[in-house]
């Protein structure tokens, strides 16, 4: 991840105003205090953008200020924060870092603002690799950058949970569905329409019922815990 923190740094010293992608449903876990501290040492504005808010049902209340909640798919909460920099700006021309956690739809916002599609988006996390400069309108411009990590985080179920790293090449894929599962249980009940005992009874009726089986009819975990994690990453089920 080293290689990605001279992006972040060059952002932070171009950019007058930062914003922090955060996903609604994992507010805390996809904040990244190192970045946040860059941004408030160089001096710049930080401002925190919440989004993927489609995918609760109620926004927390959260103490961050500023903060605006978006959805940057269905374009929800965008003029808010137009307002917002414009407000942070003055009206001057401005310059925007979008920082963030890999796959918290840093690149999505962008296109919300700009009103199409000019920055490349995709399901697979890690996706941006180098900056890329995309004019908002004639007051705005926006760079966008690759997710970063902060630098001494290895925590393969955060990465999972978050998306960060996505459903295809988590490591450990049944322990990091399994502790979702548990810590979820009612709502992933609902949305398989299935009921377990607990968290392992629920993952085999998920591979039965999606017939993830192995030789001899056994349910095949592996696979099932990455049919969920896919679930879970791409935002089917809502919590
Ligand atoms: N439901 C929902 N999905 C979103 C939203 N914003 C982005 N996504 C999805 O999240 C995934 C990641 O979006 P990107 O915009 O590529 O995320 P990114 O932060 O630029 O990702 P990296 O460049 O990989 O760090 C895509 O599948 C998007 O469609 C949103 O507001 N709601
Ligand atoms: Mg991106």
């Amino acid at each position: 991840m080293a290689r990605f923190w001279h992006h972040v740094k060059q952002v932070i010293y171009e950019a007058d105003i930062l914003i922090e992608v955060l996903d609604a449903r994992h507010i805390k876990e996809t904040r990244n205090p190192e970045i946040e501290e860059k941004v408030l040492e160089a001096g710049k504005k930080l401002l925190y953008v919440i989004n993927k808010s489609d995918l609760v049902k109620t926004k927390k209340f959260v103490n961050l200020k500023p903060s605006v909640y978006v959805s940057s798919t269905q374009k929800l909460g965008t003029t808010i924060l137009l307002k917002k920099i414009l407000e942070l700006s003055r009206g001057e021309p401005v310059i925007i870092g979008v920082l963030g956690y890999p796959n918290v739809g840093k690149s999505s916002l962008i296109n919300a603002l700009a009103g199409k599609a000019k920055a490349r988006t995709s399901s697979e996390s890690g996706f941006t690799k180098g900056l890329q400069k995309v004019k908002v309108n004639n007051k705005i411009t926006v760079l966008d950058t690759p997710g970063v990590f902060p630098d001494k985080e290895k925590d393969n179920q955060k990465f999972g949970n978050t998306g960060a790293v996505d459903f295809g090449k988590i490591k450990d894929p049944e322990i990091v569905a399994l502790t979702i599962i548990r810590d979820n249980k009612k709502i992933v009940e609902k949305y398989y329409t299935l009921q377990g005992e607990d968290e392992e009874d629920i993952l085999e009726k998920i591979a039965k019922k999606f017939k993830k089986l192995q030789r001899g009819n056994m349910p095949d975990l592996e696979a099932a815990a990455r049919l969920f994690l896919k679930d879970w990453q791409t935002g089917k089920i809502i919590l």
